[in-house]
């Protein structure tokens, strides 16, 4: 089989040594353009999750009994990271959006999720959206949503660390899911000054970008 003329150009680099012909070249090709690929669909990492427009989908597993009596501790485990809210929302959720296009990060409610969602957002499926930090006040910026496997209906549920990436970031946050009074701690395991929302704080005020631990259902 003959070598195409642009790998036959190639068959030599720089410094004369043989380089990848045909189907190894190919392949190698292939390979780096599926790399490359895989990167520009990877989403915004954690690690810069902290940048303007990342949105990520945290699922909380239950470790053990939390501080207070009926709590489940969990650790968050971060999921997937989106270009923007809607996508994160359609990820964490697991169902199509359609959201208002006038709605907003500040407008977001839990009647527009039930709206934007063909079937509803059902509080009983193991994708239930607890709250939404955002990385700036006002509730915008890069955003971390938390999923449980239930509501604050009958659980508490207790982020103890939110983790190197997001901690010293929050500066606001709603609450969904019946969490009607959600608390923002300064320190991890529930240390220092706290902040009550019910169930939203569009300013976390002295605890802006001091969060590091969390509670759904105070
Ligand atoms: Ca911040
Ligand atoms: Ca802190």
């Amino acid at each position: 089989m003959p070598v195409p003329a642009t790998d036959m150009d190639r068959t030599r680099g720089r410094d004369g040594a043989a380089r990848p012909v045909g189907k190894e070249h190919a392949l190698r090709r292939t390979l780096a353009l599926a790399t490359l690929a895989a990167a520009l669909a990877v989403p915004v990492l954690p690690a810069t999750a902290g940048e303007p427009g990342g949105h990520c989908v945290i699922r909380l597993v239950a470790t053990g009994p939390g501080t207070t009596k009926g709590a489940v501790a969990a650790d968050p485990v971060v999921e997937s990271c989106h270009d923007t809210l809607e996508q994160a929302l359609e990820a964490g959720l697991g169902t199509p959006l359609e959201l208002d296009p006038t709605a907003s990060p500040a407008t977001l409610s839990e009647q527009d999720l039930a709206a934007a969602s063909g079937d509803g957002i059902s509080t009983t499926s193991s994708d239930v959206l607890l709250g939404i930090e955002y990385n700036e006040y006002g509730y915008y910026g890069a955003s971390v949503s938390y999923y449980a496997s239930s509501g604050c209906q009958n659980t508490t549920w207790e982020v103890a660390y939110v983790g190197n990436d997001w901690n010293d970031m929050f500066e606001s946050g709603k609450g969904f899911g019946a969490c009607d009074r959600n608390r923002k701690f300064e320190h991890s395991n529930f240390g220092g000054q706290s902040k009550l929302c019910t169930p939203n704080c569009s300013d976390y005020g002295y605890l802006r970008n001091r969060v590091s631990s969390l509670r759904w259902r105070d």
